[in-house]
């Protein structure tokens, strides 16, 4: 097994939502043992602590409807400079926060990959496609707009940062999918987005559609950058997120994920999102997204022959 230099950076972000207690999230990775599960792999971990971005200007949006915009764009920029600096240094484990962390995280690897002349690709593992615009929001909840701003959506200019190299949509993968509101869903499929919701994966089951995700993004000698939100998961195995939607991702359907991620060799970074230590039991979700991420990195049953992004 190759070892990686992981980088370890909270962002103890929680303004995306609408409650509190993602700013924990960090604290409960840290304690749930994160950075020890991928030592014990192997790996050497640094852990650059938290990120902190200076309070900014205030900003106002005709969507009256949009929560702590200031303090989001402040992230969010601070997020994609970490991003764009942390990919050429190792493999970032970003550790949130909210999910409306991924406006930054998405945008500083996008840049970083175009710098190094590859194509980048994202893997969205989520029940919600977090595809909203500030126009189109109806929650005003930030966390649901990072992908439309990574992909250049209109209407984020002069809030967000601009964006150096644009994410492709048809180069984004979402899977778990299964709570969209009706804005998203026109936008998705004009946009090209390839979105394999629960049924999809009922019907075909999580190896067939990540693979044939992996193959392309092997081919084209992309970089592949992971954001697993809480909420993909089942809520039965994962109550400590304050977006839960029945019906989600098992215990094994994640596990085989990552480890099909791990074999594919293709994962420069990855993003841990909406893991909320307030509403969980006994750390249990926490201690679950940890032992995920240990299948990402390596950790198996039984050895077996690596088929790289292929078969
Ligand atoms: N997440 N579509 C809903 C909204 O409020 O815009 C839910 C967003 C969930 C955000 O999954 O990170
Ligand atoms: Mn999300
Ligand atoms: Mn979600
Ligand atoms: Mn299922």
């Amino acid at each position: 097994m190759t070892s990686k230099h992981c980088i370890l950076l909270g962002a103890p972000l929680q303004e995306g939502t609408g409650r509190l207690g993602c700013d924990m999230g960090p604290s409960a990775f840290r304690a749930a043992g994160l950075a020890g599960a991928l030592q014990e792999l192997g790996h050497s971990v640094e852990d650059r602590g938290n990120l902190a971005p200076a309070p900014r200007r205030q900003l106002h949006h005709a969507n009256s409807a949009i929560k702590n915009l200031p303090e989001v764009a402040a992230w969010t920029e601070a997020l994609s400079d970490a991003a764009y600096r942390l990919g050429a240094e190792g493999m970032p484990i970003v550790i949130g926060g909210d999910h409306a962390m991924a406006a930054g995280t998405l945008a500083g690897f996008s840049r970083r990959a175009a710098e190094m002349g590859r194509p980048f690709f994202v893997l969205w593992l989520d029940a919600h496609p977090d595809f909203h615009t500030l126009d189109s929001t109806q929650s005003g909840n930030l966390h649901g707009c990072p992908v439309a701003y990574a992909t250049g959506q209109p209407g984020f200019e002069g809030y967000f940062p601009p964006l150096a190299a644009p994410v492709r949509p048809d180069h984004i993968c979402m899977m778990g999918i299964r709570s969209v509101d009706p804005a998203e869903r026109t936008a998705l499929a004009a946009a090209g987005v390839t979105v394999h919701d629960m049924r999809a994966i009922d019907e075909h089951g999580v190896g067939p559609l990540l693979q044939a995700f992996l193959r392309r993004v092997a081919e084209a000698n992309g970089v592949l950058h992971v954001s697993l939100d809480v909420d993909f998961l089942d809520p039965g195995i994962a109550p400590g997120v304050g977006t839960t939607v029945p019906g989600g991702a098992t215990f094994r359907e994640a596990h085989l994920i990552m480890e099909m991620l791990h074999d594919s060799g293709l994962v420069a970074s990855v993003d841990l999102v909406e893991l909320n230590p307030f509403l969980d039991e006994r750390g249990r979700t926490a201690l679950l997204m940890v032992d995920l991420v240990a299948s990402l990195m390596g950790k198996r049953v039984m050895d077996r022959p690596t088929r790289a992004g292929t078969a």
